[in-house]
């Protein structure tokens, strides 16, 4: 099941949320700051330093610490640079390892936000797709994810979401 809802990807109860995170690992702004707001900055600071960093394209796990979702998935999309310089592919690769992590930890249910969409300006009708793509492909396959949530920050992205999800999916939070 794939739906797309509006709010705060830090107040879901599930198994995973992913983080649009920078290759350091370091924290930032956007969704990045609120999970490590949410979260306690402290301990995961200290799990994603543990860590090292993650390049472009590439998943990472933590606990969710102090969040209600149990784990974070840590991933790290491609700063838009125009189209030219693979962008596409490597935001496909986020989701696509996002997912495989999710199915070998066991995750039931797993959170999106829209990756790359905000801070590295990756234009949200041409992301939008992409998500909704590898994460229908991965759902097609013997996986225990049995629910996925694209959380979109404000109505406009939720309504890109819903019309590419063909109509169904725009629902209230778990
Ligand atoms: N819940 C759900 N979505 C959110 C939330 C939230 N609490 N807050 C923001 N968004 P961005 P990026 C949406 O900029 O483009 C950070 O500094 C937001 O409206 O968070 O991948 C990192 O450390 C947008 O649609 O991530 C990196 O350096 C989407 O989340 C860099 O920004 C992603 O926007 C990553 O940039």
């Amino acid at each position: 099941m794939i739906e797309a809802i509006e709010g705060d990807i830090t107040a879901l109860r599930v198994d995973a949320i992913v983080n649009a995170a920078n290759e350091r690992l370091a924290g930032g702004g956007g969704v990045d700051g609120a999970i490590h707001r949410a979260a306690g900055q402290r301990e995961l600071q200290a799990a994603c330093r543990a860590i090292g960093g993650c390049p472009t394209g590439e998943v990472r796990l933590t606990l969710g610490f102090r969040l209600p979702a149990g784990a974070i998935i840590h991933a790290v999309g491609p700063v838009w640079h125009g189209g030219g310089a693979g962008e596409e592919a490597l935001l496909a690769s986020c989701y696509r390892n996002a997912m495989a992590l999710a199915a070998e930890q066991g995750f039931a249910s797993l959170a999106f936000p829209a990756i790359s969409c905000g801070v590295y300006g990756f234009p949200a009708a041409r992301a939008v797709p992409i998500a909704v793509r590898e994460v229908r492909a991965a759902l097609a396959r013997p996986t225990p994810v049995e629910r996925v949530i694209f959380c979109c920050f404000d109505a406009a992205m939720a309504e890109l979401y819903r019309r590419e999800l063909g109509g169904a999916g725009l629902t209230s939070p778990p």
